[in-house]
C-alpha cells in the first residue's frame, strides 16, 4: 500500500456559504495532516454538516451494513498490544482456546445469518497463521461462503501465499487495522512494527481482497493522534473499503485497562472526520456500542457510520443485544444495508 501516491479527492462538500472556507484538498491531492487536523476543530454543526453531506453523497444514509464476529482462536496471542485481553504478556484471565472446528463455526454462521447478519467475520489471536492451520481456515471460508455469508477473516500478518490462499479460498475482506497513529503506535504495540502492518495490507491487495482497516480510540492518544490515524488510513490508494473506529474496551490487566474514554462529542467527531476524509468508504461504528447510549450511537449514525457488530458477543468482550439493536433501528428508521 503506498503512501505517496496522489488518493482520490473527498466528495465534493458545498462551495460557497459559511463552509467554503473549511479544509479540503486540491482536486487529484491527498489530505494534508494540517487539513485534517482543522477538520476536527470545525464547529460541530458544521462537521457533522460536511460529513452529512458526504455520507448522502456516496450512501443511503438510513442503511446500515451488519457484521458478526466470532473468535474462533481465543488467546495466548505472542503480541504485546496494550489494549488487548488476549495477549499472552498480560494477566487477564482469559482461557486460550486452540482453533474451533469448521463444524462448530459453520453452526455460529449459521445462527448469524438467521439474527440478520450480511457478514460473517472470524478472528484469531495470533500474530500470524502457521501454515499447517491454512486447510482449516480455507475450509471454513468456503463453508461459510456457501451459506449465503460475506466473508472476512482477521488473522495477524499474512504471507503472499496465505493472502493468496485465502482470497482463492473466496475470503472477501481481510482486516488487518494500524490501530493508532503513527507517532503513538510504539506506545501500544512493541512486538511488530507498523510498516509490518501495510506490509500485510499491501498482500491483501494484492491478492484481490478488500481491505478492512481501522483502529482505536481512546488509548489515551491525543486528538492529533486520532487525526495522525484518519490521515493515515485516508491517504492509503486506495483507502480501505471498509474502516472500523473502535471506542478502547478497557480489560483489566492490560496496560490500557484503566484509560480515561474519549468525550463523546469526541467520538463522534472521529467518525464524521473519517467520513469526511473517506466518503466511499463503509465507516464501522465498531468496538465500544454496549458502553454508549442511544443518543450517542444516533449521533455516530449521524456523523456517517454505517456498519455495525451484531450480537452479543465482540470477541472476547460483550456488545448490545440484538433486541437493543432492532428497537434502536425501528426508532431510526434504519434499514439493513442492501448486500
Ligand atoms: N490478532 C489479529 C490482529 O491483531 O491483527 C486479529 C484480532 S485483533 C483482536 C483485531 C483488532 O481488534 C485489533 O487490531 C484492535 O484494533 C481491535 N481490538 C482488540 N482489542 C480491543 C479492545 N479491547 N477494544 C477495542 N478494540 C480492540
Ligand atoms: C475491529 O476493528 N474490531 C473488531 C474486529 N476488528 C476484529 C474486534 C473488536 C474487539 C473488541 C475486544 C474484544 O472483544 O476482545
Ligand atoms: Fe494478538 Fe491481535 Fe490481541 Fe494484538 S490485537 S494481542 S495481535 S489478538
Amino acid at each position: 500500500m503506498t503512501l505517496d501516491a496522489p488518493s482520490r479527492p473527498a466528495s465534493a462538500p458545498p462551495a460557497a456559504g459559511p463552509l467554503a472556507q473549511t479544509p479540503r484538498p486540491g482536486a487529484g491531492a491527498r489530505w494534508s495532516l494540517a487539513e485534517v487536523e482543522a477538520l476536527f476543530e470545525l464547529p460541530f454543526a458544521d462537521l457533522l454538516y460536511r460529513a452529512q453531506s458526504a455520507h448522502r453523497s456516496q450512501f443511503d444514509p438510513n442503511e446500515v451494513q451488519m457484521s458478526e464476529l466470532l473468535s474462533i482462536k481465543t488467546g495466548g496471542c505472542a503480541e504485546d498490544c496494550g489494549y488487548c485481553s488476549q495477549s499472552a504478556h498480560f494477566e487477564t484471565g482469559l482461557k486460550a482456546t486452540r482453533l474451533m472446528d469448521c463444524e462448530a463455526v459453520l453452526e455460529r454462521a449459521r445462527a448469524a445469518k438467521a439474527g440478520g447478519a450480511q457478514r460473517f467475520c472470524m478472528g484469531a489471536a495470533w500474530r500470524e497463521p502457521k501454515d499447517r492451520d491454512m486447510d482449516a481456515l480455507i475450509e471454513m471460508v468456503r463453508a461459510v461462503k456457501a451459506e449465503g455469508l460475506e466473508t472476512c477473516m482477521t488473522l495477524g500478518m499474512l504471507t503472499d501465499e496465505q493472502a493468496g490462499a485465502l482470497a482463492g479460498a473466496g475470503l472477501d475482506y481481510y482486516n488487518h487495522n494500524v490501530d493508532t497513529s503513527p507517532a503513538y503506535y510504539g506506545k501500544v504495540i512493541t512486538t511488530r512494527t507498523l510498516e509490518d502492518r501495510l506490509e500485510t495490507l499491501e498482500r491483501v491487495r494484492a491478492a484481490g481482497m478488500k481491505v478492512c482497516c481501522g483502529g482505536i480510540v481512546g488509548m489515551g492518544e491525543s486528538r492529533v493522534d486520532r487525526a495522525g490515524m484518519l490521515h493515515l488510513l485516508a491517504n492509503m490508494t486506495p483507502p480501505p473499503e471498509s474502516v472500523p473506529i473502535n471506542a478502547l474496551m478497557p480489560t483489566t490487566g492490560t496496560p490500557l485497562g484503566r484509560s480515561t474514554p474519549v468525550p463523546p462529542f469526541e467520538f463522534v467527531r472521529t467518525i464524521a472526520v473519517a467520513r469526511i476524509l473517506m466518503p466511499g468508504s463503509v465507516v464501522r461504528l465498531s468496538a465500544g456500542r454496549e458502553n454508549m447510549s442511544d443518543e450517542l450511537q444516533a449521533l455516530c449514525f449521524l456523523a456517517g457510520a454505517n456498519s455495525i457488530f451484531v450480537g452479543d458477543r465482540l470477541l472476547t468482550t460483550g456488545n448490545p443485544a440484538r433486541e437493543a439493536d432492532a428497537a434502536l433501528f425501528a426508532e431510526l428508521g434504519i434499514r439493513p444495508m442492501a448486500g
